[in-house]
């Protein structure tokens, strides 16, 4: 299936780095077609080209709308070069074979960010461009397409290595990457005529697939898609994997449930110099979460959060991972950890252990205006990620909210809100002013029960850990009064939830009686 490049037709918007490639392929001996601009770029340098209108015999017409949509030039395409018919009407109208064409498009997204007038984004519609890119890739069989100045150094490389052949296998790759060049360009210009903006259906817009191994369970195949804007983001799917087996589609969820909570309980606290934030997940749950003025306090804080579920767990980190750090884990057998940067002597310490994963990435920005998909049978949701801090807190009860408590409750707030609901948590501040989720109720159909499991065995009472001294968040609104009785129970003195049931009044009675003193905070997390 080796085919040889002998002609090639180019028509390109950006004519940077094409010399490069326009000087190689004359090397090879490749005949020339071209559209105006791009001949003349390629005639200044003293290569000899072709214009498409002494291909055609027909002159570029409507100020350039129609310059190469012309039998010849798609007949010299399209043509099955191993069908007879084809064959012979090739001749009969005297259709020159083009082997290759490499089409850079109109700058229509660029245009339409530029601010420039309706008039001049609808004329930065291409027509014939687009056209030759679906036209050579359906005919891959045959013909290659460079379909953007973005794979120009791909194509260099097949022509360095193939001396100007490629194999089908190459032909078809390009015309994949042709057909995304080409919905890409229409789901933008698809978008503009909806209302401009970004909305959710260009966000779904989606880059190569991955496959993964398998889903969430063996029996279930999986693939992973970035979406096609999130290239120039920070965002956990840009993470780069220095070491480890690959990841898999669970490994993908907990990786992003820790980069978030790391990210956010980092964002949420402001008093604490140099400080840093560990989260500890587990099935997506953070079961340790902890920020403090150093890397080791946090982690040991995060980890002791509930040292049985930090098996097997995926720790992020919100500063550079050490060699102490490193060393920190001996034994303990952890499936991933993700930090914005590893030192060399980290990476050494961590080599040892072969099936580790390593991601690097810089923390979430406090908010990013991200949106969040999952499915339905039928279907697709689309919301806006939780994001923000909560800023709004009203004592509700009796006894006042200790106010040297409220950066805690806000380092809680957010433990709570990356907890599957119902979830109720529990944080701690220690001595020295180090934040850590001391226990955690989650996933529970019921509120009372997520409250109860404030008391199982693994959060057994920490060393300096004082219930009365704590803070307990709820995601939601206690609808009973049953949970803060269970939290009286337990000596709980401190509780915020957002409020909003028509039993308030109720639960505020409950916390007057037991001397508990609550916060509504008005904004609700759900983590279904
Ligand atoms: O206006 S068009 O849609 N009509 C066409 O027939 C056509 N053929 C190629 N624009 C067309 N092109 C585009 O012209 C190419 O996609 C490329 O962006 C540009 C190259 O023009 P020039 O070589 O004159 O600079």
């Amino acid at each position: 299936d080796l085919k040889k490049i002998k002609s090639a037709l180019i028509s390109v918007y950006h004519k940077d780095r094409l010399d490069v490639i326009v000087k190689k392929l004359n090397e090879l001996g490749v005949e020339l077609y071209s559209t105006g601009g791009t001949q003349s770029f390629i005639e200044s340098l003293n290569i000899p080209v072709t214009a498409v209108e002494n291909l055609t015999g027909y002159p570029s017409i409507l100020g350039g709308r129609v310059k190469t949509l012309h039998p010849k030039i798609f007949g010299g395409i399209l043509n099955r070069r191993d069908n007879a018919g084809d064959q012979e009407q090739i001749g009969q109208y005297e259709i020159p074979e083009i082997d290759l064409v490499i089409v850079d498009l109109y700058p229509f997204e660029e245009t339409v960010a530029s601010g420039a007038s309706e008039e001049d984004i609808i004329e930065k519609i291409d027509i014939g461009g687009i056209a030759l890119i679906r036209g050579t890739a359906k005919n891959f069989n045959d013909v290659i397409i460079v379909s953007s100045r973005d794979q120009y150094e791909d194509f260099i490389d097949l022509l360095n290595t193939k001396n100007g052949e490629s194999t089908l296998e190459d032909r078809k790759e390009f015309a994949r990457k042709a057909f995304a060049t080409s919905s890409h360009y229409d789901s933008a210009i698809f978008n503009y005529f909806n209302g401009g903006g970004i909305n959710d259906k260009t966000r779904v817009s989606l880059n190569d697939g991955k496959v993964l191994r398998y889903g969430e369970n063996p029996h279930q195949s999986a693939t992973f898609y970035k979406f096609d804007n999130a290239d120039s983001k920070v965002t956990l799917a840009n993470a780069q994997v220095l070491q480890g087996k690959e990841l898999s589609y669970n490994n993908l969820l907990d990786a992003d449930a820790a980069w978030k909570s790391a990210s956010d309980a980092y964002h949420s606290v402001n008093h604490i110099e140099n400080k840093v934030a560990v989260s500890v997940i587990k099935h997506l749950n953070p079961c340790g979460l902890a920020v403090t003025d150093n890397i080791l306090k946090s982690l040991d804080l995060a980890w002791e959060g509930d040292p049985i579920s930090a098996f097997g767990s995926i720790i992020c980190f919100s500063d550079t991972v050490t060699a102490e750090v490193a060393s920190w884990f001996g034994k303990k057998f952890v499936e991933i950890i993700i930090a914005p940067a590893f030192t060399p002597e980290a990476l050494e310490i961590f080599a040892k252990k072969k099936n580790l994963r390593l991601l690097v990435t810089p923390l979430k920005a406090e908010t990013t205006g991200e949106k969040l998909f999952r499915s339905i049978s039928g279907g697709m949701l689309v919301q806006d990620e939780d994001e923000g801090m909560d800023s709004e807190f009203k004592n509700v009860t009796k006894i006042q909210f200790d106010s040297n408590k409220m950066n805690l409750a806000k380092f809680g707030i957010t433990a709570c809100k990356h907890l599957k609901s119902n979830a109720i948590a529990i944080v701690t501040e220690k001595e020295d002013g180090s934040f850590w989720l001391t226990g955690a109720g989650m996933g529970q159909p019921n509120r009372l029960d997520s409250m109860r499991q404030l008391t199982m065995p693994r959060f057994d009472l920490k060393e300096g850990v004082k219930i009365e001294e704590s803070v307990v968040i709820s995601d939601a609104f206690f609808p009973f009064r049953d949970s803060i009785e269970a939290a009286n129970e337990y000596g709980v003195k401190y509780i915020v939830e957002p409020g909003g049931s028509i039993r308030d009044e109720e639960v505020i009675e409950a916390c007057d009686e037991f001397g508990i003193a609550m916060l509504f905070t008005g904004r609700r997390h759900f983590k279904h």
